[in-house]
């Protein structure tokens, strides 16, 4: 290892991996779970490209001994999960379901055995289909029943877990779920997406006290974002203003209620009429301190501007001659780019990276090893620019891989494998990638050389 480069974590740092209830349970009606908005949409013929469902995904209901195991073999020291709402309180309100705490009960002591920190995600998407039934997100009663189902899950878990995050990605749940269609519940509503944005964020607001007042030692609370970098797809004053419009929506939009307790102005010009109208109270809620920012980051986004793309006159390209997977430009600056705007613009007392990963084609090779080299190789350029951020003092704590096992991509179904461990989608077999063992290698030295692979064919 050259001393030299080596890049070199804050001892303490938190190594974890992310993942979602729905993403990689299963047993999608067994002990007591109720019906979520997930199981109505993937059930739908059309929704999901490769037809598959969460019904089985990896099982992990069944199988987390094996999966705690594989984290452990890693070296992690976090592990970042979602509650499923419906396996708790399996109509969204009223009685509780003893089985389903049950299991996040056996998962948290088989994680704490191990030395493994659990960090709870209350809500990432599985919402129960009784109350999309009354509305979803676009009901304001919604806000109080997603608050009390946190105190139900604090009550019985937080003697456990310390670390809490009220919500994942509410912007992709907002945008994706409500306004493109193309995420459960599979809505095309602007009114409703915007009454959604903000149900979510009071929401968030809301169940912070619940788990403030309801946990008996003082709790860790977080909220998760996906954010982004937006550029200009050339330098000019339409393709900057197009890019701006485009940041206010995706990123603004969420971080200033969460930091400075309004919505942005420049938004509101834009959309006024579908713009969220607070009640008084409202966005003091909303802006109630986090302890910390959960950061997901994948990519950036690049805008041309189109006068006839109503509202934003924005739309989305993607600069020829760059590297892309099969989701997104592999753009790995932009998370130094994020962390350093994040602190000029925001200051948060805390950030975790809670996701950062890449979807790679990969599988077995004939010795039956998964060199999944392009995986490594985002993961260390990623790391070199977190470690850029933290050393110019951008309070970055720890760095969760999404995901452990490659599992169910909502919409892209099995196609997109994100995992460190590679899973046999007809067996269900768990095997480690090289991402996985050059991971853990990282984790025991705390640190990387960037310009080292650690394996012995590696390309640049
Ligand atoms: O799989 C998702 C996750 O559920 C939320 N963040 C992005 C991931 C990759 O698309």
């Amino acid at each position: 290892m050259a001393e030299d480069s080596f890049l070199r974590f804050p001892d303490g740092f938190v190594w974890g991996t992310a993942t979602a209830s729905y993403q990689i349970e299963g047993a999608w009606n067994e002990g007591g779970r109720g019906p979520s908005v997930w199981d109505t949409f993937a059930h739908t013929p059309g929704k999901i490209c490769d037809g598959t469902t969460g019904d089985v995904a990896v099982d992990h209901y069944h199988r987390y001994r094996e999966d705690v195991d594989l984290m452990a073999e890693m070296g992690l020291n976090a592990y970042r999960f979602s509650i499923a709402w419906p396996r708790v309180i399996p109509e969204g309100t009223g009685a509780v379901n003893a089985a389903g705490l049950d299991f996040y009960d056996r998962l948290v002591d088989a994680l704490l055995a191990r030395n493994i920190t659990p960090y709870a995600t209350l809500f990432h998407w599985d919402l129960p289909q009784a109350l999309q039934d009354a509305g979803g997100w676009a009901n304001r009663g919604i806000c109080q029943q997603f608050a009390d189902y946190t105190a139900v899950v604090v009550e019985r878990l937080g003697d456990r877990i310390a670390h809490w995050i009220t919500h994942n990605e509410p912007a992709v749940h907002s945008f994706l779920g409500h306004f493109m269609g193309v995420h459960a519940p599979g809505l095309t509503d602007p009114m409703a997406t915007f009454q959604t944005i903000h149900h979510l964020l009071l929401s968030h607001g809301l169940a912070a006290c619940a788990i403030r007042a309801t946990a008996r030692t003082r709790p860790d609370v977080g909220l998760t974002l996906s954010l982004a970098p937006v550029h200009p797809a050339d330098d000019t004053d339409e393709d900057r203003e197009a890019a701006r419009r485009f940041d206010g929506v995706f990123n603004r939009m969420f971080l200033d209620p969460v930091y400075k307790a309004s919505y942005p102005d420049d938004v509101r010009q834009v959309l006024e009429v579908i713009m969220p109208k607070p009640e008084p109270g409202d966005m003091e809620t909303i802006s109630t301190p986090l302890d910390f920012l959960g950061v997901n980051y994948y990519s950036r986004h690049v805008m041309k501007y189109t006068p006839d793309i109503f509202p934003l006159q924005a739309e989305e390209v993607y600069p020829k001659g760059n590297e892309y997977s099969g989701m997104w430009e592999i753009y790995t600056p932009g998370v130094y780019e994020l962390l350093a705007r994040l602190k000029a613009d925001y200051n948060p007392s805390r950030i975790l990276i809670t996701e950062n990963g890449i979807p790679v084609p990969d599988g077995k090779d004939f010795d039956g090893k998964v060199r999944d080299f392009r995986r490594i190789r985002y993961v260390r350029d990623n790391l070199a620019e977190v470690h850029r951020a933290i050393e110019e003092d951008v309070p970055v704590q720890g760095y969760f891989h999404w995901t452990l096992t490659d599992n169910f991509e909502w919409a892209y179904g099995c196609t997109m494998r994100f995992g460190l461990v590679h899973i046999d989608f007809a067996t269900l077999e768990r095997t480690m990638k090289e991402s996985g063992r050059w991971l853990a290698q990282v984790i025991r030295d705390n640190g990387l050389d960037p310009g080292a692979s650690g394996l012995p064919f590696f390309p640049r």
